[in-house]
């Protein structure tokens, strides 16, 4: 046969053709500067017509043949990043297979309307005949690995991803209409037992063994299948000469909302082709490659394999009366009940220019369905929905699979996704959630929803086969978002009140958009006035106009269990007192505070401006924290035992300073001797309940003292 001749790997750009973010809005959003760091290239870059080979990172590479080594017969150097990255590279080309539909052909293609159906879906695919979109379809067989002959008895997978105007649609079916269990539920036991059994590894890519027909023994709802599976659609002539089949029953929507019923169907121009199973088997060792074979040549030759797209189409009324459910993937509907109406047809007409690239990265997702077509509740179908998109993602190793050029959309995609592994798109700005305002200060914004053509589900309210209606809504009640912010606002004690004054007005402070402060204290005007007034009083701005809450708030009655300082103890169990000491201090003195803590179910931690020893009333006395590594704040109270001269001493010592000067402020108990008071004194520590002879340490306690706030800090 003749072959084309093929570009060199290293210029091949036809996958950048697909490349997401060909619209003009995704050059803008999606692309990013991804595209001018991929604009190095010089008239250089080409050596008698072949590319330069180079590395991962674009050195050029010298000498392929040959590693580094330590002299002509020396060792290999660990130096040698070329032979690494290749080696490297080499050792992780294998992804794990699909654990079904392992081995697989894959071909490019384009669908075509040929009978308009506004009447019965909106999708965009079907609003005109002469309607084209690009299709990329993977045959496969079910059981066997990646590795496996072509030709076994099997169910053949028929997949479709039709890259519409409207984004991805995923038909993901096979070449026989119906399936072997009727629950999501069943389908790892189904697949268990179908595939090499799992003590000895055999057989491959066969369903004639013990766990298969044991497993279908005890599944009544599989017979229907294993008929077809057991006649000759099962070992097919070509993938060109088979039928491809929705299986599900799925949901047609037009654009005034209506619904219908709908199974889809692919028929080969070509008509139905099997072979016998004698001729299947010696195929299997003529030619393992059987199939795929046949696709790729036919292609090759410009013989292109064509398939029409028809529908059946149903109503509600009409699957109330059928003596089956349309929601059992076991059934079908008999053509003659219900005629197959051709709206399409699809060629494929190029193969895949890479193996893996496409036909091993593509993936399929049923859950993947554009404006105009919605599920139905078929238990297995719901169960797809989610197994498929979970399989990508360790198949592919990464959420942004969507990324891969066979994956990506070429219509223009747009969201708030963002990051994870292998992310290839470089977005700009800050806009990466949404509600946003960020253009009222004239920044990209982002993407908006659009809810006059987004895709809506079909809220089937009420039908024998949807009965619950779907609806993205909330229950009218939860339109009160203010009357229990106000309920915790008002159940705060002043102290509290005020904390939440100051925690808005610092953190609005760092916010430098004007209308974003102002709306946020607009809102706090439907928590509480005076809240509102404090933090617009606290940024110096006029207070902003009450934004209008879409439920008005009702007062409830204040809770204290929603404060903490209404719940404030004077324990000290569970809490860390640290004690000062230095040179000379009282040694009984420390024991003995240290043991009344312990007692009551604290721990005392002893701090000391030297940690290695100090020479204390009665020797050396360890401390556990040296002064400046050991501040206050660490701590749930302070005491100190200080002889007069160290407590001079420690005046002129910053951190002895902070550490009382920090323990005040933050309101905490202050045990201590009376030669400490020079030090308190230094530090602006006034008398009040909290500043304690160490005596009266226990039965103070560690709660804070509240009342001396307005002393060190505006609660206004
Ligand atoms: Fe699949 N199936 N399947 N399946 N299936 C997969 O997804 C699954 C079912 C079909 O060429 C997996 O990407 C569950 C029915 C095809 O890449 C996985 C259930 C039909 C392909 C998966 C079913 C299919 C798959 C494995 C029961 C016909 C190959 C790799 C609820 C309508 C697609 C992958 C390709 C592949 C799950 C039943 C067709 C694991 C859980 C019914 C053609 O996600």
């Amino acid at each position: 046969m003749l072959k084309k001749p093929r570009p060199s790997p290293a210029t091949d750009n036809s996958l950048a053709a697909h490349q997401p973010g060909s619209g003009q809005m995704a050059l803008k959003v999606d692309k990013g500067n991804a595209g001018e760091l991929h604009q190095h290239i010089t008239a250089d870059d080409e050596r008698d017509g072949r590319a330069h080979l180079t590395d991962n990172f674009g050195h050029r590479i010298a000498d392929n043949q040959n590693s580094l080594r330590a002299g002509e017969r020396g060792p290999t150097l660990l130096e040698d990043f070329v032979l690494r990255e290749k080696i490297f590279h080499f050792d992780h080309e294998r992804i794990p297979e699909r654990i079904v539909h392992a081995r697989g052909s894959g071909a490019h293609g384009v669908f075509e309307c040929t009978h308009a159906i506004p009447e019965l879906t909106k999708a965009d695919i079907f609003q005109e005949v002469g309607k084209t979109c690009p299709v990329f379809v993977r045959f496969s067989t079910v059981a066997g690995g990646a590795g496996s002959v072509d030709t076994p008895r099997d169910v053949r997978g028929f997949a479709v991803k039709l890259y519409t105007e409207a984004g991805n649609w995923d038909l993901v079916g096979n070449n026989i209409p119906v399936f072997f269990i009727q629950d999501a539920m069943k389908f790892p036991d189904l697949v268990h037992s179908v595939k090499m059994e799992a003590d000895r590894g055999y057989p491959q890519a066969a369903s004639a063994h013990d766990t298969f027909w044991d497993f279908i023994s005890l599944m009544p709802e599989s017979f229907h299948m294993i008929m077809w599976a057991m006649s000759d659609r099962a070992i097919p002539r070509s993938f060109r000469t088979i039928e491809g089949f929705g299986v599900h029953t799925f949901r047609f929507v037009n654009a005034k909302g209506q619904s219908r019923f709908v199974k889809f169907h692919w028929k080969p121009v070509l008509g139905l082709q099997s072979t016998v199973w004698d001729e299947a088997v010696k195929i299997a060792g003529a030619d393992p490659d059987y199939l795929r074979r046949d696709l790729y040549e036919a292609i090759d030759a410009g013989d292109f394999p064509q398939w029409d797209l028809g529908i059946q189409v149903f109503d509600e009324a009409f699957a109330a009366k059928l003596p089956y459910d349309v929601l059992d993937a076991t059934k079908l509907i008999p053509e003659e009940d219900v005629p197959v109406e051709i709206v399409g047809r699809m060629t494929l007409n190029r193969n895949p220019d890479n193996f893996f690239a496409e036909t091993e990265q593509v993936a399929y997702l049923p859950s993947n369905i554009v404006p105009g077509i919605d599920f139905s509740n078929d238990p297995l179908l719901q169960g797809r929905l989610f197994s498929y998109l979970d399989t990508q993602k360790s198949r592919l190793g990464t959420t942004n699979f969507h990324q891969i050029p066979i994956n990506a959309p070429k219509c223009p995609f747009h969201n708030f996704q963002r990051d994870g592994m292998m992310q290839t798109l470089v977005p700009k700005g800050r806009a990466n959630y949404e509600p946003n305002s960020l253009a009222e200060a004239g920044e990209d914004a982002g993407p908006r929803a659009c809810p006059e053509t987004g895709f809506t589900t079909f809220p089937a309210n009420g039908e024998r086969n949807d009965p619950t209606e779907k609806l993205r809504v909330r229950a009218a009640l939860f339109a009160d978002h203010f009357s229990q912010a106000r309920l915790f606002y008002r159940s705060q004690t002043g102290n509290e009140q005020a904390h939440i004054a100051s925690a808005l007005v610092f953190e609005l402070s760092k916010v430098t958009l004007d209308h974003v402060r102002a709306r946020v204290i607009g809102q706090l005007r439907n928590i509480d006035e005076d809240l509102a007034k404090r933090v617009a009083n606290g940024l110096a701005i006029d207070l902003p106009a009450r934004i209008k809450p879409a439920k008005t708030p009702i007062d409830m009655a204040p809770s204290d269990a929603l404060s903490i300082q209404k719940d404030a103890r004077p324990d000290i169990r569970g809490r860390k007192v640290a004690i000062l000491f230095a040179e000379g201090s009282d040694a009984s003195a420390i024991d003995k505070l240290k043991k009344q803590i312990e007692k009551v179910g604290g721990s005392a931690f002893l701090v000391a401006p030297k940690v290695g020893g100090i020479p204390v009333s009665t020797g050396l006395l360890k401390a556990d924290g040296q002064l400046a590594g050991s501040p206050s704040v660490l701590f749930d109270a302070v005491a100190s035992v200080l002889t007069a001269a160290a407590a001079e001493k420690l005046t002129h010592e910053g951190a002895a300073v902070q550490w009382f000067m920090d323990a005040y402020g933050h309101c905490k108990t202050i045990a201590h001797d009376e030669a400490s008071q020079v030090l308190l004194d230094k530090a602006g520590v006034e008398p009040d309940e909290g500043i304690v002879a160490l005596a009266d340490f226990i039965k103070t306690g560690t709660q804070r003292h509240w009342d001396r706030e307005p002393k060190v800090r505006d609660l206004a």
